[in-house]
């Protein structure tokens, strides 16, 4: 109860910050777009991720005005990131709970408003689980969330029990290959191998592009390369950076 109201305070107080991770394509290791994570600048504690405060905000269901806070968030400073950057994605997590909210979709009309943000530049990211649990709510969202013109990435993907008639029912434009496939390959091919190659001539087939998260070594980059992922996230290329340390990236961009 503590933390609930700490979170509760903390929201009043503006104490939540954004941390960006880069995404490049594959291929040319260019920036593609950037993930926000949400970390909370605790006046005692320091910089708390979200592992130690998002149960919390999901059972007191304060997830949804946090939520709502992320999505202004991302969408504003993306926004103001400069005419040479107008072709970065920029990918926010939805939580199950948030998307189920009647006030999901006006929130994330209300944050494009107010930012002015390209509707395509916005990524809405939610896990494979929880549209899984959720299909039948997900499906009609979708649509709506299609018309404004934003995309759709399943987080996590790999954990659930995705079906293909489900991935083709639903107009899901990204695939993110869960960082639990991304341990090292060797020399044998191992099954996370063909489980990697398998979504990603599934998406392709189904018209959508594939990232994978996690990748930490450059012997993964390689091995995705090669099985035409489309783009990487991972600790390899970019860490997860406060909004000051990737302005450097941003001003190179051009
Ligand atoms: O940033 P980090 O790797 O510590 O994130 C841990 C988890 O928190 C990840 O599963 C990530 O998806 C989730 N997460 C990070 N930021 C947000 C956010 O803004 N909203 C929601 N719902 N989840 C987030
Ligand atoms: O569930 P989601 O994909 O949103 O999780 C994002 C989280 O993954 C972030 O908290 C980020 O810190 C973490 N992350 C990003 N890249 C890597 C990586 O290369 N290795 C590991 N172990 N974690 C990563
Ligand atoms: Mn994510
Ligand atoms: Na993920």
């Amino acid at each position: 109860v503590d933390v609930e109201r700490d979170l509760r305070g903390a929201l009043a107080r503006n104490e939540f910050v954004l941390h960006y991770q880069g995404q490049f394509d594959v291929q040319t290791r260019a920036l593609v777009g950037y993930e926000a994570l949400v970390r909370w600048q605790h006046p005692t504690r320091g910089l708390l991720s979200p592992g130690a405060f998002l149960g919390i905000a999901e059972d007191s269901k304060l997830i949804v005005p946090l939520g709502e806070w992320v999505l202004q968030e991302a969408c504003r400073q993306a926004a103001a990131w400069g005419s040479n950057t107008r072709g970065l994605s920029i990918s926010v997590n939805v939580s199950a709970l948030q998307f189920e909210h009647p006030s999901f979709l006006p929130a994330v009309q209300k944050a494009l408003e107010l930012s002015g943000l390209d509707p395509h530049r916005l990524i809405l990211e939610l896990s494979e689980s929880s549209v899984l649990s959720n299909a039948g709510a997900a499906s009609q969202l979708f649509t709506h969330l299609k018309a404004l013109g934003v995309r759709i990435a399943l987080d996590d993907f790999g954990t659930g029990q995705s079906s293909v008639s489900m991935l083709r029912s639903l107009p899901i434009d990204i695939l993110k290959i869960d960082r639990s496939f991304m341990h090292d390959q060797g020399a044998q091919k191992e099954p996370s191998e063909v489980f990697i190659s398998v979504v990603i001539n599934l998406a392709h087939g189904l018209n959508m592009l594939v990232t994978a998260e996690g990748v930490e070594s450059s012997g993964q980059m390689a091995l995705l390369g090669e099985l035409g992922c489309d783009s990487i996230q991972g600790f390899l290329l970019a860490r997860p950076l406060p909004l000051r340390d990737i302005e450097a990236h941003l001003g190179d961009c051009t």
